[in-house]
């Protein structure tokens, strides 16, 4: 780790971060490991929980709201990646205890992987090797797949990863729309209010949106049949966006295109149905993870971590 340790504090540890991170933390704190997703109760002994002054945590994973009651002595939230739909915000504003997270960093990586699902939904890479692998080579060809350049790409959420896809998406002549409350400013492409009229329009529809309450299943039925039979979803947003059950049937049924997805709705567990189809490209949540980036995302970690410490303004804290 580059980023300098904080000073010695009794952290509570939520779910497993990248190795480097839980041994810095190890290192330099006594750290008590929680699971989020199991637990009523931060942990078994609530003479710990009383000691507990930070937590450590990733963007998937959260915090659970009931837990913060439980832990009088807490300073800081520090949590590893960009979503903040885990987060207890409204109750840590309350409590005036300070939140980081880890923008920016990671907008490269996840653009990136969004582009890279984007031309494998469409060219069938996974689907190819699968089928090179396989011998099916030996008895005859490779279904044609679709052109991924000039095409219409509609993006959902144009915020800092947003962006970062339509930039990249201009360098394969892309002609770039997305949608947002309001436009955003300073940039060229086009806003479209309505997420049914962008998804009758575009070929590819990307979701960059941030998870939550105010997203949950924005992408139903009516705009997976809008986005059509020869249309493409890519989601690296959140699992929780989409209506998994309605894009189920959609791709079932024909009536979407194909898939290339990052996260789902109860991760690690994929739903059977999208493992058995071929038009579907399926990643486990990994559109941040890059030795580079992942470091870059740990180093504010733990400067968001001392800071909080230390009762200083965080390099980066929760909006
Ligand atoms: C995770 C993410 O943080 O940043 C986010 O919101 O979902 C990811 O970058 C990462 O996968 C570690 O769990």
């Amino acid at each position: 780790m580059t980023a300098p340790a904080a000073p010695r504090a009794v952290i509570l540890q939520i779910g497993p971060l990248m190795p480097a991170l839980d041994a810095t933390l190890r290192d330099h704190h006594e750290v008590l490991p929680a699971q989020a997703l199991t637990a009523d109760a931060p942990l078994a002994n609530a003479a710990d929980a009383a000691r507990v002054t930070a937590v450590v945590t990733s963007a998937p994973v959260g915090v659970p709201a009931a837990w913060l009651p439980q832990l009088p002595a807490l300073n800081v939230v520090s949590s590893f990646g960009v979503g903040l739909d885990q987060l207890p915000l409204a109750d840590c504003r309350a409590r005036g205890l300070p939140v980081g997270y880890t923008p920016d960093v990671l907008n490269d990586c996840v653009a990136d992987l969004a582009m890279g699902l984007l031309i494998d939904g469409a060219r069938r890479i996974a689907a190819a090797d699968r089928f090179v692998r396989r011998g099916d080579w030996l008895q005859g060809r490779f279904p044609l797949a679709t052109k991924v350049s000039g095409k219409r790409l509609g993006i959902v959420g144009l915020g800092r990863i947003g962006q970062a896809v339509a930039r990249r998406a201009a360098g394969f002549d892309m002609d770039i729309a997305y949608t947002k409350r309001r436009p955003a400013e300073g940039v060229g492409w086009r806003h479209e209010p309505s997420l049914l009229a962008l998804a009758q329009w575009a070929d590819f529809l990307v979701l960059t949106v941030a998870g939550g309450a105010d997203t949950r299943h924005l992408v139903n039925a009516e705009v997976l049949r809008a986005l059509g039979p020869h249309g493409l979803l890519v989601n690296v947003a959140r699992g929780s966006v989409v209506d998994q059950a309605a894009l189920i049937a959609c791709l079932h049924s024909g009536e979407l295109g194909g898939a290339a997805l990052d996260v789902f709705d109860d991760e690690p567990r994929v739903p059977q149905a999208l493992i058995d189809m071929e038009q579907v490209v399926l990643a486990p949540h990994m559109a941040s993870g890059t030795l580079d980036t992942r470091q870059a995302m740990a180093d504010l970690t733990l400067a968001n971590l001392r800071a909080g410490l230390a009762g200083e303004p965080l390099p980066s804290p929760a909006p």
